[in-house]
């Protein structure tokens, strides 16, 4: 990918936690959706707590924009994560839409302790003391999960019931790749110019994310 043969800091990382970084994007929620075997309560369960994180996804983003405005070198950074926000308002709708489809009463359901928890975290990165590096890396390995993991499946020989394609496509398709592309390329080049310390800062928050993501599929299965 890189013709300079350098080290892209975040392709390390991934290889370096490959497995949590699996665990996040392959979990059997995932995997029982991409094989048709999905139990239709546990959708409705992820889907009333992520309609909960998405809200609280709101400010963080709105702080990572207030940072890439005061602190990146580049105006572009600003219009990706505005267009990011332009989408976040589309998929407020879209849950709203989805959960009346399915009967999930949006406004009755109770955040389980692993969304409570993930929601603490992201409120701790949109502290002024968190910087706009930390804060854009973690946003884009949040957003990366959900891509690859809805993208599995949509692709070649899964077996995705019809009525939850258009789940998988929100978060599966190419525009939203691109994105994140542009979301991990953003978080490189603030990376590459960071201090140690700040990058160290970044790849311990990559760890809580993929944890955090991998608790949250959890909360699918009901139960705890
Ligand atoms: C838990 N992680 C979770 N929910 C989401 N909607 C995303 C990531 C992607 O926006």
């Amino acid at each position: 990918k890189e013709d300079r043969g350098v080290a892209v800091i975040t392709d390390t990382w991934l290889r370096k936690h490959r497995l949590i970084y699996t665990g996040a994007t392959r979990h059997p929620f995932i995997l029982a959706i991409r094989g048709g075997s999905v139990n239709i309560s546990s959708f409705k369960r992820w889907l009333g707590q992520d309609f909960i994180f998405v809200r609280a996804f709101v400010p963080f983003l709105a702080s990572v924009l207030l940072k890439a405005w005061k602190e990146s070198d580049d105006s572009s950074d600003v219009d990706v994560i505005l267009g990011g926000l332009a989408a976040l308002n589309d998929e407020i709708a879209w849950f709203k839409k989805e959960a009346s489809k399915w009967g999930v009463a949006l406004d009755s359901v109770v955040p389980q302790k692993s969304n409570l928890d993930y929601c603490r975290f992201l409120e701790s990165l949109m502290s002024s003391d968190v910087s706009y590096t930390e804060a854009v890396t973690a946003f884009w390995v949040i957003e990366a999960v959900y891509q690859e993991s809805f993208a599995h499946c949509l692709e070649d020989g899964s077996k995705t019931p019809e009525e939850l394609k258009e789940t998988c496509q929100r978060w599966g398709n190419d525009g939203f790749g691109q994105y994140c592309c542009a979301l991990k390329s953003i978080a490189n080049r603030q990376l590459e110019k960071a201090s140690d310390d700040m990058v160290a800062k970044a790849e311990a928050n990559l760890l809580s994310v993929l944890e955090y993501e991998v608790d949250f599929w959890n909360m699918s299965h009901g139960g705890a």
